[in-house]
This record gives C-alpha cells, sequence and structure tokens, in this order.
C-alpha cells in the first residue's frame, strides 16, 4: 500500500481516579474502538474502592502504582478483543488524573529500558515502586502547604510564580510529606513522576519527561520562566529533588518513538510516535480545542471552567497552567455547586421535570427583574465558602424567599454570573471570537445554555462527540502533534460544531451590571479559610 493511502489512527489513554480508558480514532477523529478497565472490579486484588485506599492518618488517600500497570497489561487485551489494528496506529498519548506521584525506585529505569515482550508489564516492573502513590484527594499535608508558602514569600506570591497558592493535593506540599516523614523513601527513588509522565514512561521504556501544562499542578514550577522554581523545590526536598524531577518539556512534545516491547507485543509499528503525556484537565482542553478567549464549561456534579488564556495572572482562586496546546496558558476553576445543587432546587420548586423548571424560567424575563439568589448547597470552593442561600431583591435588599419561578432564574442566573465573575478574575477577556463550548451531562438543557450565552455575551456551542472529553483529547493530541510534525493535515482537525445560543443583544446591558452586584455579595458571605 502507498503511505498516503495507508490508514491511519491514533491512541488516546486516560488514566483517571477509578479505571483506565483507551480510544482509537481515525483521521476524521471518529472513534474506532473503545476499551476500559475498572478498577474496584477488574482489579480486586488491589482491594482499592473508587481506585483508591484511605490511609490510616487523617485525610490520607493513596493508590497502588502497580494496579495501574496491571490495568494497562488488561486494557491492551481487551484492545485487541476489540479488533485494533496495532499497525494503523501513527501516534498515541494519555491523559491522567492530575497531581498524583510516582515513586520510582532506584534502578527502575534499566528494569523499563528492557522489557521483554514475552511477560506482562506488571512481572517485569513489580518491584519498581518505593510507595504507593499519594493521589489529588489526599488532604493530608495542610502543614507541607504552610510550609511551602511561607518559603516563597507568601500565597500570593507562590500564586503568581506557579499559578497557584499551596494547595494539599499539589505534588510539591506531597513530596515535601514524603521527605519529612518516610525519608528512606526519598533516598531510595531513582525518579518522581506524576501519573501522565509514569503512564507516558510506560510506553517509551525510559523515565519520560515531566509535560508543562500538568506540570503546573505542582506549585513547584515557575508558569512564566518554565523551570522548577529553585526556593519551592527546596521547600520540599533536597539538592537532588530537581534530578529526581528531570526537566519538564512542553506538552505539545514527541517524546520517542514506541519502545520495543510494544512493537514484539502487539505489533505497533516501530516508528509510532508516543507524545508526552498530560494531566486529565488539560487533556480536556485539547479536546474542547479551546483558543484563547474561549471559555469550556463541563456541566457535570460540579461545574468546571476551563479557560484559554493569554497571559498569566495571579489566580486569587483556582489554578493557572501552562497551556496544553495554542493557548499560552489556561485557567482550571472548579465549582462544587453544579448539577447536584440546580437538581436539588429544581425538585423543591417543581419536582423531577426539567420541562417544568424550563416552564417556570420562561414566566420570568432576562435579568429577573432584579431577584438574584446565591445557592451553596454544599460548601463552595469558589469562592472558597460554606453552605447556605442569599437571596436579593432588585434594591440588593436581602430576600427571605422569592416565588418559585424569580428563584428559577435567580438560581441559574446566578451560576452563570458566578462563572464569568471568576473567570475575568483569572485574566480572562472575551473578545469577539469568544465562544463558550458546553460538554457534560446538563449541557442538553438548551435554557440553561441560553443563560449563559447571555451572561457571558459570547455564543454557547455544544461539544457532544464523546462524553470523555479527557480521553478523545489524548487521542487528539496525539493526532495533532503527530500532523505538525509530519506537515500531514487531517480531515478531523476543523472542529464542525455549530452553536446552539447566541446572546440577545441587550445581553451586556443587563448582565453587566449583575457582575458588580454578584462581586458585592460574595464579600459579605461567610468565608472558609
Ligand atoms: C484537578 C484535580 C482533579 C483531578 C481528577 O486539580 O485535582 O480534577 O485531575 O482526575
Amino acid at each position: 500500500m502507498i503511505e498516503e493511502t495507508r490508514k491511519k489512527t491514533f491512541l488516546g489513554f486516560d488514566f483517571s481516579t477509578q479505571r483506565l480508558k483507551a480510544v482509537v480514532i481515525d483521521e476524521d477523529y471518529a472513534v474506532q474502538q473503545e476499551a476500559d478497565v475498572e478498577f474496584d472490579v477488574d482489579l480486586p486484588e488491589f482491594r482499592t474502592a473508587g481506585g483508591v485506599v484511605r490511609g490510616e492518618g487523617r485525610g490520607e488517600v493513596t493508590a497502588p502504582t502497580l494496579l495501574w500497570v496491571k490495568a494497562l497489561d488488561m486494557v491492551m487485551d481487551r484492545l485487541v478483543v476489540a479488533g485494533v489494528d496495532f499497525s494503523t496506529i501513527e501516534a498515541l498519548s494519555g491523559a491522567a488524573q492530575q497531581h498524583g506521584s510516582v515513586w520510582w525506585l532506584k534502578g527502575s529505569e534499566a528494569k523499563l529500558a528492557s522489557l521483554s515482550g514475552d511477560q506482562f508489564l506488571h512481572t517485569q516492573l513489580a518491584t519498581c515502586f518505593a510507595a504507593d502513590s499519594p493521589v489529588w484527594m489526599d488532604s493530608s499535608t495542610t502543614a507541607d502547604c504552610k510550609a511551602l508558602e511561607e518559603a516563597v514569600g507568601g500565597p500570593e506570591e507562590l500564586a503568581r510564580v506557579t499559578g497557584s497558592r499551596a494547595y494539599e493535593r499539589f505534588t510539591g506540599s506531597q513530596i515535601r510529606k514524603m521527605f519529612r516523614t518516610r525519608p528512606r523513601v526519598y533516598q531510595n527513588t531513582e525518579r518522581i513522576s506524576l501519573v501522565s509522565s509514569f503512564a507516558c514512561s510506560l510506553f517509551v521504556g525510559k523515565i519520560a519527561p515531566i509535560d508543562l501544562s500538568d506540570g503546573s499542578g505542582m506549585n513547584l514550577l515557575d508558569i512564566h520562566t518554565k523551570k522548577w522554581h529553585e526556593q519551592a523545590l527546596q521547600a520540599c526536598g533536597d539538592e537532588t529533588l530537581a534530578s529526581k524531577l528531570g526537566d519538564p518539556v512542553p506538552t505539545a512534545t514527541v517524546v520517542s518513538a514506541i519502545c520495543p516491547y510494544y512493537v514484539q507485543r502487539y505489533g505497533f509499528r516501530s516508528d509510532c510516535k508516543v507524545v508526552a503525556f498530560t494531566g486529565d484537565n488539560c487533556s480536556a482542553l485539547a479536546a474542547l480545542r479551546l483558543r484563547s478567549g474561549w471559555v469550556g464549561l463541563s456541566l457535570g456534579t460540579s461545574d468546571t471552567l476551563l479557560l484559554g488564556l493569554h497571559s498569566a495572572a495571579a489566580p486569587p482562586a483556582g489554578h493557572i497552567l501552562v497551556g496544553p496546546t495554542s493557548a499560552p496558558y489556561m485557567a482550571l476553576l472548579c465549582f462544587s455547586n453544579g448539577s447536584l445543587t440546580r437538581q436539588n432546587h429544581r425538585d423543591r420548586l417543581v419536582g423531577p421535570s426539567w420541562e417544568a423548571f424550563n416552564d417556570l424560567l420562561q414566566a420570568t424575563v432576562r435579568g429577573n427583574m432584579g431577584y438574584m439568589g446565591i445557592y451553596y448547597d454544599t460548601a463552595e470552593i469558589v469562592p472558597r465558602a460554606a453552605a447556605g442561600r442569599w437571596l436579593q431583591d432588585a434594591g440588593g435588599r436581602p430576600a427571605d424567599k422569592l416565588a418559585p419561578q424569580f428563584e428559577a432564574r435567580a438560581l441559574l442566573e446566578g451560576q452563570a454570573v458566578a462563572r464569568r465573575a471568576h473567570a475575568e478574575d483569572m485574566g480572562f477577556v472575551l473578545d469577539p471570537s469568544s465562544r463558550v463550548v458546553a460538554t457534560g451531562g446538563a449541557s442538553v438543557n438548551t435554557a440553561l445554555l441560553q443563560i449563559f450565552a447571555d451572561v457571558f455575551n459570547t455564543p454557547v456551542y455544544v461539544q457532544d462527540q464523546h462524553a470523555n472529553a479527557a480521553l478523545l483529547g489524548a487521542a487528539i493530541r496525539a493526532a495533532e502533534v503527530w500532523s505538525s510534525e509530519t506537515g500531514t493535515k487531517l480531515t478531523g482537525s476543523e472542529p464542525t460544531m455549530s452553536p446552539v445560543a447566541s446572546p440577545y443583544p441587550d445581553a451586556e446591558r443587563i448582565y453587566k451590571p449583575m457582575l458588580d452586584r454578584y462581586r458585592k455579595i460574595i464579600e459579605n458571605i461567610p468565608r472558609l479559610g
């Protein structure tokens, strides 16, 4: 077959908290095959619950690293069963839960370099890990966070340099805890990987570099110079830490060709390219093809906002990361009151029907005659605040109760206004090319999307091609990096989406004042420390 007409496919993985997923896409970026391993169910011998193990110490949450290796053996076999022809895969990449760390014992890189195609990975790498992997759900490092912030000149300075204040789940404080409480593990560790770079290592047969985007979730990387921050490293380990981490690389990097193990065992081409793996949120941004000035809106249990940014401001809340694609930076904002809160109040106001709820909305006008509401059924992360409910009338006076139709609109408008206000706090600027790209369960609700279109004064598009944006993003990144390296244009590279909601001409006049009112309201609600 001549080179141009040979079938080309791309493989993506997502090492998420509860499962490992894989997807093969073609040149149109259409899904060809998928496979999935659920840790608790398929690998019960590791005794995980939800993919993790809760430790004896308060807030400790880890995952047995070998579980992920064994899951890869399994998912590869499932891809074989699904009929994947590995010889058509031009490039592969992956996404992984952010912040978790992998502790490679001394001598591990040599084992990675000499994998035999006759055996499973997990039997050959069984003795490679110095400790279980602390994961993003761990919250046991509050003291380490304080120490890190102090060493770098305070929380604002740490946020300016690394893109985030110190967070318990971020890798820097996790490393500091290991250094402090288990010095022998630290000393015996050859290299420290993120879950993403660890997973990439399994494909390249050497310790893969940390990519800049996922590396921004460590509180250790200077996101401006794109180098490790000396003071932060010193605060979290000793003089060997920089070499344990290795130099970070841009996310759109081909790390190397796939290692011979996969050629022998599965029939991959020996020149199949392995593109640096990255964090799941970074990968989701890639799946939505977000450019600077675009907003990715994932409407799930909680609402996550992904923003493409031209430059990096010091974020008061949320996180700024080096961008995984063309936008130089990205922001990540996670609002804990999302779909669950919307549903609770729908049920309270009209029962379990979105149709009935949307009828209520239709009975009100945009701007809700000045009635506003903030609904936190659960403690909120952005801003950090306790659960509560605050209602106001048009004059800014607190209201105890509103008629159901006003409550319905106050809830949704309040959420959309909060998303825009906090996006702007991160340095996000709307421009004429801006758009909101919505995903997730609630993105089918066009009444909700119309409110987002008006509040952001920008059209809303829906990405419904695939439910799992991080997984699809992994395969798309493999395709895009391969395409730019080889100079080959791929048919899937131009997303074909059409807007599902567009703003009314008076949207900015109605909602701009509400943004100011929202900022005033949140100044006065009880904050968590
Ligand atoms: C992001 C975070 C989570 C994990 C989940 O900061 O901690 O979204 O990436 O996999």
